[in-house]
């Protein structure tokens, strides 16, 4: 057992390594995953043959109360600051006076991301903290356990602390921000927010979900034979295990402003390629006898210093500010603005996010504003220019009602946005209705937003039920609808009853859920019965059985389905046929019956027994809990088969299971 123990540590790693190191994927999710789970099994029964770098570590343990401070071995350094060739050329005349006869340069990336300290005691991570103000940081060693590119053992006796920079690359912060989105959560400003808010979470399995990386580039404290230079360093700690960033310079004579000013345009056009988020080059003395020769400041060493890009950033006028209403009756405040090409792309229209944002930066429409462009993406207000105003501005006033419906809007504990709260707002339907019938969603085509609007100016639908009761006659008369796309659009109306209960719980807007965790929701409950069951008995904390579900998504999915209008409106969507159910089961001797398996079995693959349930007219649930009817379990099996005994769910074998199904 200890030795497959072994065996699979060693390989999840290596797999790992391929994949974030490499990105080279060289196994399946789910025979990753199987590895996974035996590993777990396995370690569950055999607590003292875990290894400290096993990749069940990286799961994210228990969610902490607060980060305890650290005080830094040596303290984290920050660096001074440069903007052009002459400040380079000024900082190398000040290392010759200080006696650095032939100066050469190591130039990196300075990542756009989140200091870290890394500390090892005899080749295990023993604790990772932030820079905080760089003599005290906050420990998050349970956050960045999670992080793949950091090794959890390195082959180095004594004591060793590295410092790093935490990002998350470049698309990997435009999918997250998607999937927030989606689920109707604020959005993050930038890569650089993204990372830091990950790090900063409670929870650690919330910062395991995020493809966090951390770049190594420094040694701040170590015991033993230390490298003597800058490309030392970085290839000893590549060879460490750690993720070394390879796309550096080696630069000599900074006094030749002409060509450094080259150098430094080619790199600012090289950052647009990166996949990560770069703010500035660091300039690095290699050699670190001359390190020790000239020191550092109270605040910053002299031996190396940063470049920072100049921002791109155009000027241009705010025309007007429009509110904006979302499908949870948020007011967003939408900036119009005459077009300008910023990195590329012409932007015409900026989020100003919420009422507090604008009246912090005091934008006022006319305003000349600059704009930039937010991890490369998003473009963003930077700050209006108020001496360019006209002497009649006026401070921009937040509209208290809701720009749609009128009435009063309100502003909900703990938000900074003011939401409409009529739940019959017209707009609040409309977007709803957009949402319901869009492509993740219950994905019927033909109905557009000039229709969505028609039909509800008209009073044909005033909820989404109500599509469900078109009919030819009603749609035929509407401008621009033919004949023949009144009939394509009730076929796909007639085709998205058996949508699924997972785009239908997605397309019914519940806050947080995204089309992921319905999808999760579904797969637990299999019918909209089971969860509206389990909403009128059970409390919200039951929900955290089902995979990917924490406390703020299940009191959210709570009060939805407790509230009588959801509750009506899905009576009604019953009414009309809608499906409720995840997979319509199949007739058989199983209907009615719930199974799952747990464990290695002797001689099904576990989709092949799953399978066998499922044609039988038999269900599969994603957890243990009361609706589960049997456990089937195999060797190894871990804290399933134990939930089961103790809530005395009748546990079978294999064979027993071949037995029942015949
Ligand atoms: C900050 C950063 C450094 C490096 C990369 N990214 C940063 N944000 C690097 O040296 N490769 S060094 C540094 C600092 O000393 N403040």
């Amino acid at each position: 057992m200890k030795e497959r123990m072994e065996e699979l540590t060693e390989q999840l790693n290596a797999w790992n390594r391929a994949y974030y190191e490499e990105d080279r994927p060289v196994v399946s999710d789910a025979e990753y995953d199987r590895a996974m789970r035996e590993l777990e099994d396995l370690e569950e029964h055999h607590p003292q043959w875990k290894r400290p770098d096993s990749p069940t570590l990286r799961v994210g343990g228990k969610a902490v109360e607060g980060f305890a401070p650290v005080t830094h071995r040596r303290p984290l350094l920050s660096l001074a600051n440069t903007f052009s060739a002459a400040e380079l050329a000024d900082f190398e005349r000040r290392l010759r006076k200080d006696g650095v006869e032939e100066p050469v340069f190591v130039v990196e990336w300075k990542i756009d991301g989140l200091t870290v300290a890394l500390e090892y005691e005899n080749g295990v991570f023993v604790r990772g903290a932030t820079r905080g103000d760089g003599v005290v940081g906050e420990d998050i060693t349970a956050n960045l356990r999670t992080v793949k590119t950091i090794p959890l053992t390195i082959d180095f006796p004594g004591s060793l602390v590295v410092r790093g920079e935490a990002y998350l690359p470049k698309r990997d912060f435009a999918k997250l921000n998607e999937e927030r989105e989606e689920a109707g959560e604020s959005l993050f400003a930038n890569p650089r927010n993204a990372a830091a808010g990950s790090l900063r979470q409670l929870d650690p399995k919330i910062a395991a979900k995020r493809p966090l990386a951390v770049f190594a580039y420094d040694i701040v404290d170590g015991s033993g034979e230390l490298p003597r230079s800058q490309e030392e360093t970085l290839t000893f700690l590549k060879g460490l295990g750690f993720h070394v960033n390879g796309d550096r310079d080696v630069l000599t004579g900074l006094d030749d402003e002409e060509s450094v000013a080259a150098f430094l345009e080619k790199r600012a056009a090289d950052r647009r390629g990166l996949s990560y988020d770069t703010d500035g080059l660091v300039f690095k003395l290699n050699d670190f006898r001359y390190r020790d020769l000239i020191g550092a400041t109270a605040k910053a060493p002299r031996y190396s210093i940063a470049y920072k890009f100049p921002p791109e950033e155009k000027e241009t006028t705010l025309t007007a500010i429009d509110i904006t209403l979302g499908r949870t009756g948020v007011l967003t405040p939408l900036g119009q603005l005459r077009p300008v090409t910023l990195a590329g792309s012409v932007i015409s229209k900026v989020s100003l996010h919420n009422s507090d944002y604008v009246a912090e930066k005091d934008l006022r429409v006319g305003d000349r504003v600059v704009i930039h462009k937010a991890g490369d993406v998003i473009p963003e207000v930077v700050r209006s220019l108020p001496e360019k105003r006209r002497s009649d501005s006026v401070p921009f006033v937040f509209p208290s009602v809701c720009p749609v419906c009128g009435e009063k809007a309100v502003r909900l504990e703990g938000e900074a946005a003011l939401r409409c709260v009529n739940e019959s707002c017209p707009g609040r339907l409309r977007e709803s209705v957009k949402h319901f019938v869009s492509k993740n969603a219950m994905d019927i085509e033909g109905l557009g937003p000039a229709i969505t609007e028609t039909l509800l100016a008209k009073g044909l639908i005033v909820d989404v039920g109500d599509l469900y009761d078109l009919k030819k006659e009603d749609l035929v008369v509407l401008d621009k609808m033919g004949e023949k796309s009144a009939e394509n659009l009730l076929r796909s109306l007639e085709k998205s009853k058996s949508a699924g209960l997972a785009r239908l719980l997605f397309g019914l807007g519940v806050r947080h859920v995204g089309a992921v965790t319905a999808a999760h929701i579904a797969a637990h409950f299999q019918s909209m019965d089971a969860l509206l069951d389990c909403v009128d008995h059970e409390e919200p904390a039951v929900l955290a059985e089902v995979e990917d579900i924490g406390g703020v998504i299940a009191d959210s999915v709570f009060r939805f389905f407790r509230l009588e209008s959801n509750r009506a409106l899905i009576a009604k969507l019953k009414e009309r046929g809608v499906a409720m159910t995840a997979e319509a089961p199949k007739e058989g001797k199983l209907n009615g019956e719930t199974f799952l398996f747990t464990g290695t079995l002797p001689t099904l693959r576990r989709h092949e027994a799953e399978t066998m349930v499922k044609d039988a007219g038999g269900r599969i649930l994603s957890g243990v809990s009361k609706n589960l009817n049997h456990l089937v379990a195999g060797e190894k099996a871990g804290s399933k088969l134990e939930k089961a005994t103790k809530l005395g769910i009748h546990v079978m074998t294999e064979a027993e299971f071949l037995d029942y199904i015949r």
